[in-house]
């Protein structure tokens, strides 16, 4: 699985919900593409979720299911490191020497906080505000060369980086500085219902977003209600027809023609055609998915082997960076 001469590509999602069109085209799709390339590690940041409040229950389900959902994305336990972020200690460990090296005031400065706690303000919890700071950890521990992220994590990123650069300067050289990497066949899907804004799992509006185990009749069906404009015309223009193009990305993204190829494709012909294409191509790319996730989410004891294989792995590679760290900063090591 491990290659030396390969470079080190580390990301995290978060078990909230099931993964949408967004997260598939902007996110996973991509990390699977990267096996081929890269020395690869894909966790599911279940500490991370804990910033929110989730019942007990459904955050173990949600856990176990986003674990799933990665597998039948086709990321491969043979080619990459897949994991549970709880199920090797030393983020929970790093997370708290990283707090200790992150600023009160560059932390406040962060937008994803001050997004969430406007959202949430009756659950504005200390691991909100300290979330950089774990995230900084998840990285660190790994020496990732990239980081593959959406435009919301850049910020993430950059106090990442920030902090192993301060740590390196205080402590001595131990952390490689990561750097973000966006891959060209990204893209950034909007919400159907509203498309100045993003698709998002936690979106409280069914008809806003696209489940990856949405069936071909309900992909289809919320396509058809998906809000465009009244020109009637296949162009894209994100500023004046936001929904229209949106429609266009995803129709891009997965056929991967382009957007001229697009317009003339569907030149003369009324946003109903339009729309019945985009859908069926979603749902053409979706099934294979939805069939995998329906037969690995049954065989609860392959998973449960493939999370441990992943936990110890991991454990045994970020054991290396935490120990270095701990020396580094004083603390005496248990003998
Ligand atoms: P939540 O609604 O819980 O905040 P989310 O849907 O925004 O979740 P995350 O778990 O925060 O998803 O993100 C997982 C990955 O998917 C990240 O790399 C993020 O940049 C990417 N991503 C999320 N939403 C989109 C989107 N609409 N388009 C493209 N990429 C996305
Ligand atoms: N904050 C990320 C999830 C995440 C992550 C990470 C991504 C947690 N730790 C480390 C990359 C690297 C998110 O919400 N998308």
């Amino acid at each position: 699985m491990e290659n030396e001469t390969k470079k080190i590509i580390l990301s995290g999602i978060q078990p909230t919900g099931v993964f949408t069109l967004g997260n598939y085209l902007g996110a996973v799709r991509s990390w699977k593409k990267m096996q081929e390339d890269y020395n690869c590690y894909y966790f599911i940041a279940d500490l991370h979720s804990m910033t929110i409040h989730i019942d007990p229950q459904k955050r173990r389900q949600q856990t176990r299911e986003a674990f799933a959902l990665l597998l039948a994305c086709g990321i491969d336990t043979e080619k990459s490191l897949v994991f549970v972020q709880s199920h090797n200690k030393c983020h929970a460990e790093m997370g708290w020497i990283m707090d200790c090296c992150s600023q009160f005031g560059e932390l406040s400065r962060m937008t994803q906080f001050k997004d969430k706690s406007a959202k949430h303000p009756d659950n504005i919890n200390a691991g909100l505000f300290t979330y950089p700071a774990l995230m900084a950890g998840d990285i660190l521990l790994y020496q990732a060369d990239y980081v593959p992220v959406g435009a919301d994590q850049t910020q993430h990123l950059e106090f990442t980086r920030d902090v192993a650069t301060r740590f390196n300067h205080t402590y001595g050289e131990v952390f490689k500085l990561p750097e973000g990497y966006f891959p060209k066949a990204g893209a950034r899907v909007m919400s159907l219902q509203d498309p100045t804004s993003k698709m998002s799992k936690s979106d409280t509006n069914p008809k806003a977003t696209i489940s990856i185990l949405d069936d071909e009749k309900t992909i289809l069906k919320k396509f058809k209600s998906a809000v465009t404009d009244s020109e009637a015309c296949v162009r894209f223009d994100p500023d004046k027809k936001p929904g229209v193009s949106n429609l266009m990305t995803i129709y891009s993204a997965i056929t991967g023609k382009t957007m001229e190829e697009i317009e003339s494709e569907f030149a003369g012909k009324g946003y109903g055609d339009f729309k019945a294409a985009v859908g069926q191509a979603v749902a053409d790319e979706l099934r294979p998915i939805r069939e995998n996730f329906a037969r690995l989410i049954q065989d609860r004891s392959y998973l449960e082997e493939e999370m441990k294989k992943g936990a110890e792995r991991a454990t045994y590679i970020a054991n290396k960076t935490l120990t270095k760290v701990k020396k580094r900063v004083g603390l005496l090591l248990a003998k």
